[in-house]
């Protein structure tokens, strides 16, 4: 019967990829512009990525634009990941372009799933695994049940890095920071905590904090902010689209050393 036959085919599907995804490169924690573009040119280079979005929908805050206002602006340095991605794009003055942020995000995910990324939706990673003084991979939960409050535990993805993409709440890194007795890669040992809104300082510091904070635990995007105390810098885009390249080749090189 058809009806059995669409069923069997999403549960066999389904539990085919999520098997697949039980022992990856690389996690992604957040499904971001920023962690989009490093699940794309991690996938893009032979990697098995997963990444792990909350939400029904991944794209975190790209879609809105800026006030639900759903254009975007990028600046030039940003412009080969914008090819690379295929996204239209309309110069407006000296080195500033604008972009749909539908097409924007839509772009971004179509890429990262076409290199090869794996996406779940609905997934919210409550914790890491955390073996031999490092990040060694991620513990998830269905989203509902954590917003249910059910007292049902997670299940364990191992992963030989972990990028927490998870914008401006940092959770992966505040976690690890809570736990384990883990002192970051930061001034404090800990989260700083975002600054206030510095457009031109904020876009050159989260790329600079991009980063890996800790043995196995990478940070990028706007978690990159958070997480060393740099200012926001709200909607322009360039920086979060740097920052997810770079996680991406700072990853790609200590695995081909390894
Ligand atoms: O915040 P977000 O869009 O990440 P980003 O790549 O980009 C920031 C910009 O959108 C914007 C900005 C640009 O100038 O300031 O804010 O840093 O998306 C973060 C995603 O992570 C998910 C959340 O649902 C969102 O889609 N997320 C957060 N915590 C978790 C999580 C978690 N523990 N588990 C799974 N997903």
């Amino acid at each position: 019967m058809i009806e059995t036959k669409v069923s069997a085919g999403i549960i066999r599907t389904y539990f085919e990829k999520m098997e697949n995804a039980l022992n990856l490169d690389v996690a992604i924690v957040g499904g971001g512009p920023s962690g989009i573009v490093a699940a794309y040119y991690l996938a893009k280079a032979g990697l098995r990525v997963a990444q792990f979005d909350r939400k029904l929908s991944p794209g975190g805050g790209m879609w809105g634009g800026a006030m639900m206002f759903n254009q975007i602006v990028i600046q030039e340095a940003a412009l080969p990941i914008v090819k690379d991605f295929d996204i239209r794009y309309e110069k407006y003055d000296e080195g500033l372009y604008t972009m749909d942020s539908v097409e924007s995000t839509a772009s971004l995910l179509y890429h990262a799933v076409h290199a090869g990324a794996t996406v779940f939706n609905c997934y919210s990673v409550e914790d890491v695994v955390y073996k031999n003084d490092a990040v060694a991979g991620v513990v998830v939960n269905w989203t509902p049940v954590l917003r249910e409050g059910l007292h049902v535990d997670p299940l364990n993805i191992l992963a030989r890095c972990v990028v927490d993409g998870t914008g401006h709440d940092s959770e992966i890194c505040r976690t690890v920071a809570a736990k384990n007795g883990a002192r970051l890669d930061t001034e404090t040992g800990g989260v700083v905590g975002e600054r206030s809104l510095d457009v031109t300082t904020g876009e050159e510091e989260v790329v600079r904090c991009t980063k890996e904070v800790y043995p196995g635990l990478y940070v990028c995007g706007m978690a990159a902010s958070a997480v060393s105390g740099t200012p926001r810098m709200g909607p322009i885009f360039g920086g979060m689209l740097l920052s997810g390249k770079k996680v991406a080749d700072l990853i790609i090189e200590r695995l081909k050393q390894n």
